[in-house]
This record gives structure tokens, C-alpha cells and sequence, in this order.
């Protein structure tokens, strides 16, 4: 198995499958690209490994699959045991759908609060579109942790919290003030061993 990914300070669609992979145990070649380089040599470099041009890509069986949210999708079907959605079927309805509110939403704090693993706390004023976004992730991470008992989203470590950990990063980043409950679990993601072997190479 082989995931093709970005620059570990700025790709989070890249950490998410990552953290997954890394939930499973499994054992993977890991293949960087750089972002951000001139003269079109990122989309070079990216191409060869995935068609779409985009980071990340997992090639398996002689498939290559894109998308960090397909990609999380296949290994929870290839590797069933690792638990990678709650089993409660409600809960993982929820889970699911916080994780697509993630995946393709969020677009103001995504813009104003880019995950920079490389720079000190930066704290910052957030325009009201990225604070709308700041109270909608509380109130969904709050319900979640209050239905599952924690101590992640689905109880434990999943896809959810895989695809939240990067809106973490941010708000350590940017000094996003919290509530008790969510800056526990933003502590809680960023402890993790996996993570931090993320943030050292970062
Ligand atoms: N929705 C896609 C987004 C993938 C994406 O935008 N990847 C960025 C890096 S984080 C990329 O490959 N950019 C190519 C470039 O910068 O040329 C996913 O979830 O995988």
C-alpha cells in the first residue's frame, strides 16, 4: 500500500488518511510531494502518482484511489476490524455527517486559518464567517462527545477525528478560544503519538 501526499505543514487533506492509516497498523510506503513550487512542478510531480493532480492518492491492488474521503471510505471497508466507524448505527450516521460537513465545508476558516504546523501560536481576529464556523464545529464536536461518552468524536479514534484533526491544529495555531469540552478534545487529537510523528517530520 502507498500514499502519495503533500508537504507535512500544509496538507491536510493529506493528514487525515494518514492518521488512518496509522490508526490500522498497517504497514505503508509513504510518498511526498512538495506544494507550492514554482513554474507548475507541484502538478508534475503529483501527476505521475495521481491522475486527478491532487494529493493525496492511495494505490493499492492496483488501484489508485483520490480523494482524502474515498480513501478513508475504502480502508474502512478493507480493514473492518479497525473500527473505523462507530458501530452504532446513529452514531455513525453522525459521525459520517460531520465528517462531510468537514470535508466540504468550513470554506472561511479553511481561507483565514491554514494549517501551518512550522509557525509559533499566531493568535488572530476571525471575521464573523470563520467565527460562525468556529461555533458550528463546537456544537457538532460537543454533541458528539456527549452521545459517544468520548473520548473522541465516535467514541474512539476514527475517520471523524482524523478529518478534525487538521480544524485542531488550526485553532492551536491561530489562538481560537473554546470551550471546556472541544479545547479537551483539540488537547486530546494533538497528544496523539501519531500525530505528533506527523508534526516532527512536519
Ligand atoms: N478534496 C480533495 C482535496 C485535495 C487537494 O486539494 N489537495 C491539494 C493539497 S492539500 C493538492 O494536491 N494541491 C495540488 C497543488 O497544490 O498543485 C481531497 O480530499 O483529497
Amino acid at each position: 500500500m502507498e500514499l502519495v501526499i503533500g508537504t507535512k505543514r500544509w496538507s491536510t487533506w493529506s493528514l487525515r488518511p494518514w492518521l488512518v492509516l496509522r490508526q490500522i497498523g498497517v504497514d505503508f510506503v509513504e510518498t511526498l510531494v512538495d506544494l507550492r513550487q514554482a513554474d507548475n512542478q507541484t502538478r508534475a510531480g503529483i501527476l505521475p502518482h495521481s491522475p486527478s493532480g491532487l494529493v493525496p492518492a492511495l494505490k493499492d491492488d492496483g488501484l489508485v484511489i483520490v480523494d482524502s474521503l474515498a480513501i478513508c471510505e475504502y480502508l474502512a471497508e478493507r480493514f473492518p476490524e479497525a473500527g473505523l466507524w462507530p458501530s452504532d448505527p446513529a452514531l455513525r450516521a453522525l459521525a459520517r455527517s460531520a465528517t462531510c460537513e468537514m470535508h466540504s465545508g468550513f470554506q472561511a476558516l479553511r481561507q483565514e486559518c491554514p494549517m501551518a504546523l512550522e509557525i509559533d501560536v499566531q493568535p488572530k481576529d476571525l471575521s464573523e464567517a470563520t467565527q460562525l464556523n468556529v461555533e458550528r464545529i463546537q456544537e457538532v464536536w460537543s454533541d458528539l462527545l456527549a452521545r459517544s461518552g468520548g473520548p473522541f468524536l465516535g467514541g474512539a479514534f476514527g475517520i471523524v477525528d482524523a478529518f478534525y484533526t487538521p480544524v485542531a491544529t488550526r485553532f492551536r495555531t491561530y489562538g481560537v478560544s473554546l470551550k471546556p469540552d472541544c479545547q479537551a478534545y483539540v488537547d486530546r487529537l494533538l497528544a496523539r503519538p501519531d500525530f505528533l510523528a506527523w508534526a516532527a517530520a512536519a
